[in-house]
């Protein structure tokens, strides 16, 4: 009796293991959003998202205070061409790390309530495979060239708004 208290007791005291919400075991490193001109109705959000427990955690959806709509995004190549391409997860692996970047799994920013300069606030609020949420402040930064280049590949390929000249 003593004994399977103990080991009870055990269980309920070590972390990371099945009583911890995936947004206890993900970390954000170096998250920021794409400062866009003003004609720009999109943006998106890249990072780095780090897994510490011994499981992969999914990120399932995602909300801006930004843009109208939020979605998880990838690129594929598609007969040589770029194409972007929602998904219904980014998937952080066991003891692993993801990173969201141009030209990859990025976080799209669609229906920008306003254009996003270089320094403004951003606030995501991220879904995991649990349900738990996680909140990611960050800033818009300005990119280079390469970046704009996919930029313009991401409005392109956006239907839902059209680009405005
Ligand atoms: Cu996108």
């Amino acid at each position: 009796m003593k004994i399977r208290i103990l080991a009870l007791a055990a269980a309920l005291c070590v972390p990371g293991l099945t009583l911890a919400a995936d947004s206890d075991s993900v970390r954000v490193e170096a998250p920021y959003a794409r400062a866009v001109p003003p004609t720009a109705r999109n943006s998106g959000a890249f990072m780095v998202l780090h897994n510490a427990s011994d499981h992969p955690v999914r990120v399932v959806d995602a909300r801006s205070d930004v843009s109208r709509v939020t979605e998880l995004h990838t690129h594929v190549h598609d007969k040589g061409v770029m194409r972007m391409r929602r998904v219904d997860f980014i998937e952080v692996p066991a003891h692993g790390k993801v990173e969201l970047k141009p030209g990859g799994y990025h976080v799209m920013l669609i229906g920008l309530n306003h254009p996003l300069k270089p320094g403004d606030p951003v606030h995501l609020e991220l879904t995991l495979g649990d349900g738990s949420k996680m909140a990611v402040n960050l800033k818009a930064r300005q990119t280079g060239m390469g970046m704009m280049h996919s930029m313009k590949q991401h409005m392109q390929q956006q239907p839902m708004s059209p680009m405005q000249h």
